[in-house]
This record gives structure tokens, C-alpha cells and sequence, in this order.
């Protein structure tokens, strides 16, 4: 009896051991379990549903496969996967959770989020998700050619590899103001996310003046990272991941 949290893998065909180390932790330590969270960045990007690039085909025939043997599938949108819609849903057999969403496991409550929200001294990246996450926009964004939006998110790739370039470290990371308002608005005392690719177990002082905890997911690179929650709470893990070849490159939040 337990579950599994991830994110940020970043799917890349530049990077292939990441997927193979993705396919291995779906047959091997994630099967089995009551449920996997994906909390975001699962593709370093997503271009729509409809992209047959045989990356995203491999992936969701993978998370297919662990769904139909009975774990539940659920994925919250990151920064860089946030056009992932109905269809992907539906192949994969994921339920799409809201940006914030309380999840009740094990008689505890979490919130569970990407963790972008949370990183609101970024006033250029706020900006950008504003505007990415406005329906009539992706609505337009989806309806437009394949070959279109594959030039736009290289561009936005570059551009955001530009920018978390350009800023001073603690810009990138949470604002301690808004963990503790989001652990308030939503009256648990343990958050989980990703995003900032910072991981670590943080005990939070809140404004109530009961203490909470923030426990950060890291990116997927030389390493994996995976929370485990079961009736005795969470635990952060981490676990190699091995070289098939030295074309690596690591990406930017
Ligand atoms: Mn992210």
C-alpha cells in the first residue's frame, strides 16, 4: 500500500537514458502501487496530443501499460508539458488534477502542485504563464499546424534557458510568503512539488505558528527522484540513473 510521486523528467529524445530509466521505474518500482502522481515536466516539451513523434507515442503506451495493471495515473501540468490534454488523458488512462489539487493518502492530507505557482519573484515567468495558460489562446495554440508549433516552443525553449540564465538564484526558487499562503488557503500542513529542481524536505514556520513541511522533487538527470507516501507519511529518494551514451545535457526549470 503506497504511492509514488515525480516530476520534472524532462522526456527528451536528447536524452535517452532518461527515458529508459522512466520505462524501468514504470515495470519495476512503480508497478504495483495504488497510484503514481506525475506533478509536471514530465516532456521537456509537449506541442499537442495529435504529435506523433515516437518519444511521446513510447511514453504513453509505457504509462498505458501500468494503468491497465491497476495503478491509478494522475498528472498535474508543468511549465513545460501545460498543452497536454483530453487525448493524452485518454490513451494514457491519467486523470488531469487542477494546478493545486488536495489529495487525502493514507489519512493525510497533501497538497500537491508543479511548484511554478510558488516562484512569484519571477515577474517575467509569471507573465509568460498567464498568458500560456489563457484557454482562447491554447485553444488557438492546439489548432494550429504541427510544424508551426514545434517552431514555437524551440523558441520558448531557448527563451527560457535565456532567462533562468540571466537571474540571480533566489528569483528561481519558491517565495516563503507564498508556500505559507498556499499550506493556509488550503489547510494542510505538507506540500510536494517539483519545478525548482532543488530537492529537499523543508520545515515551513506558518503565520498560525504551527510548522509545515515542503518537500521538493528533483529534476531527472545523473539521478531520479521519487516521493514515497504510505500510512507512515513521505519519504524523498533518490536512485542513479545509468549513462547510455555522453550526448546528456541538462535543462533549465
Ligand atoms: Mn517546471
Amino acid at each position: 500500500m503506497h504511492t509514488l510521486l515525480i516530476s520534472d523528467l524532462h522526456l527528451t529524445p536528447e536524452r535517452p537514458r532518461v527515458v529508459v530509466a522512466f520505462e524501468n521505474f514504470l515495470q519495476q518500482e512503480a508497478s504495483g502501487c495504488d497510484a503514481l502522481y506525475i506533478l509536471g515536466d514530465l516532456f521537456e516539451a509537449w506541442i499537442g496530443d495529435d504529435d506523433p513523434a515516437p518519444l511521446s507515442r513510447r511514453v504513453i503506451e509505457a504509462l498505458a501499460a501500468l494503468s491497465r495493471r491497476g495503478t491509478q495515473l494522475y498528472f498535474t501540468h508543468g511549465n513545460r508539458d501545460f498543452a497536454v490534454g483530453k487525448r493524452f488523458a485518454r490513451e494514457t488512462g491519467c486523470h488531469i488534477l487542477d494546478d493545486h489539487c488536495v489529495k487525502t493518502l493514507y489519512g493525510r492530507r497533501y497538497l500537491l502542485l508543479h511548484g511554478d505557482t510558488l516562484c512569484s519573484d519571477d515577474k517575467t515567468y509569471q507573465r509568460v504563464r498567464r498568458l500560456t495558460r489563457n484557454p482562447v489562446l491554447l485553444a488557438l495554440l492546439r489548432n494550429l499546424p504541427l510544424a508551426t508549433r514545434q517552431k514555437i516552443a524551440e523558441g520558448g525553449r531557448a527563451r527560457s534557458a535565456a532567462h533562468t540564465g540571466n537571474q540571480p538564484d533566489y528569483i528561481l526558487d519558491v517565495n516563503s510568503a507564498a508556500v505559507s499562503a498556499a499550506l493556509m488557503r488550503f489547510q494542510v500542513d505538507t506540500m510536494i512539488h517539483g519545478h525548482t529542481h532543488r530537492p529537499g524536505d523543508h520545515r515551513v514556520a506558518l503565520p498560525s505558528g504551527d510548522t509545515g513541511r515542503r518537500i521538493v522533487l528533483g529534476d531527472w538527470d545523473t539521478q531520479g527522484w521519487v516521493v514515497k507516501v504510505d500510512a507512515t507519511g513521505p519519504t524523498l529518494s533518490s536512485f542513479p540513473i545509468e549513462s547510455l551514451d555522453n550526448r546528456a545535457t541538462r535543462s533549465a526549470p
